[in-house]
């Protein structure tokens, strides 16, 4: 079998890029090692950026989102018993969109469907050769039988613990990674939200989050050590310590209800330089890790794909590979500035327990700052809704 592309991975990364390409008349093949329900029943990302959105838009997936999904204009700091707004529109002139990633893979799984390019699930022990030279190959085991597809480039999709990073000799490879000392439990629950738009909460106790799906649907968080398990947290214990973390008005309105969705979530920032390895191309959490704190993770994953999409059509439209040839510095010059400000949004909120109470009391000062200047606020309004890309 021969295919132009071949893309490692179903996550949003691996098929916003073959919807990408299938529209430009590219021929890929997917190949995903977990089940398509496996995929949808992860819970994670919620906030979009106007940049992915437009991406979304540009791969024909963005008719739900558009209907569905809502425009957030601004987000709330809660700190010292308060909440202070920061005013995203009228500080830069754009807006968040929260619609949950789920949604969004849902949408690129349908539109792959619809469009009869071939994706492959349940698939095993996929291995990359060839890519340092003319004609890589990809080798896969799927409804016990091997197989093996040549192609012309490889897209490693495949998040952070796949295979494709790994197939580039270490030597290769500079890697750059910083563990965090906490974690995040995460709660999906069918109630309305406590506010209408997302709190993200510094108290001494920890960090907490208050985010959405929809106007009946919840998504909260609660920073927690990295020794506690999901079973330990009753919803009872999560529901108190969440509204031990928030403001007195917030802790009066929060409507509870039974968890559909409970998990602890580690956080990291990772990145791996360079994206690029002969035909091989990383693309999203396989080349990078943010802590979600700066709800930056999935819209990294649709800028990277923004740069591959167009540098493999421009490839196959003109022959060169000017544009192949910058993907990666282009990918990492956007992806620092977001590893930077994920990094700074996590140090800002979040409890260190070595940092002690001096620690609290700077990360005081600064939240007053920023929601006292506007070019601090706006710095952060900036980078939260995503900075330009390069053309
Ligand atoms: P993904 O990890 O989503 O997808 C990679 C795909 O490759 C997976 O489906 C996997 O099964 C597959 N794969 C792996 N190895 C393979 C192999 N050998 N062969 C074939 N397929 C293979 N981001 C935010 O912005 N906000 C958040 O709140 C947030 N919360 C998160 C919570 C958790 C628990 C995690 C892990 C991440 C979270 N993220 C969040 C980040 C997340 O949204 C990622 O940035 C996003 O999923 C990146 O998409 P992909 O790069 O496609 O990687
Ligand atoms: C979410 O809704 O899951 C979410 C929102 C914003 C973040 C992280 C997670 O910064």
């Amino acid at each position: 079998m021969r295919v132009q592309v071949v893309i490692i991975g179903a996550g949003p990364a691996g098929l916003l890029l073959g919807q990408l390409l299938h529209r430009a008349g590219i021929d890929t093949l997917i190949l995903e090692r977990k089940s398509q329900e496996y995929v949808l029943g992860r819970i994670r990302a919620g906030v979009l950026e106007q940049g992915a959105v437009d991406l979304l838009d540009e791969a024909g997936v963005g008719a739900r989102l558009h209907a569905e999904g809502l425009a957030h204009e601004g987000i709330e700091l809660c700190f010292s018993g308060e909440r202070h707004r920061v005013d995203l529109q009228a500080l830069t002139g754009k807006h968040v969109t929260v619609y949950g990633q789920t949604e969004v893979t849902r949408d690129l799984m349908d539109a792959r469907t619809a469009s009869g390019a071939k994706s492959l699930y349940e698939v095993d022990d996929v291995a990359l050769a060839g890519f340092d030279g003319n004609t890589p190959t990809v080798r896969y085991l799927h409804q016990g039988r091997v197989h093996e597809v040549s192609c012309d480039f490889i897209a490693g999709c495949d998040g952070f613990h796949g295979v494709s990073r790994d197939s580039v000799p270490a030597q290769a490879l500079r890697q750059y990674e910083r563990v965090y000392p906490f974690g995040w439990l995460g709660v999906l629950a069918d109630v309305p939200p406590v506010s209408d738009e997302l709190i993200y909460a510094n108290h001494e106790r920890g960090f907490a989050l208050c985010s959405m799906r929809s106007h009946t649907r919840s998504r909260y968080y609660v920073q927690c050590s990295l020794d506690d398990h999901v079973d330990q947290w009753s919803d009872e214990r999560f529901w108190q310590e969440l509204r031990s973390r928030v403001d007195s008005e917030a802790a009066e309105r929060l409507i509870t209800g039974p968890s559909i969705e409970k998990s602890i979530a580690p956080l990291r920032s990772f990145v791996a330089e360079p994206m690029r390895f002969g035909r091989l191309f990383l693309a999203g959490d396989a080349a990078h890790i943010v802590p979600p704190t700066g709800a930056k993770g999935l819209n990294l994953a649709a800028s990277d794909v923004r740069y591959l999409s167009r540098a493999l059509i421009d490839h196959y439209r003109t022959g060169t590979s000017t544009e192949i040839d910058a993907y990666s510095d282009k990918c990492l010059r956007r992806v620092w500035k977001a590893v930077r400000f994920s990094w700074w949004m996590t140090s800002l909120l979040h409890r260190f327990p070595d940092n002690g109470e001096i620690g609290r009391k700077i990360q005081e000062a600064e939240l007053s700052y920023i929601i006292g200047s506007r070019a601090a606020s706006t710095s952060l309004a900036e980078n939260y809704v995503g900075l330009p890309f390069e053309d």
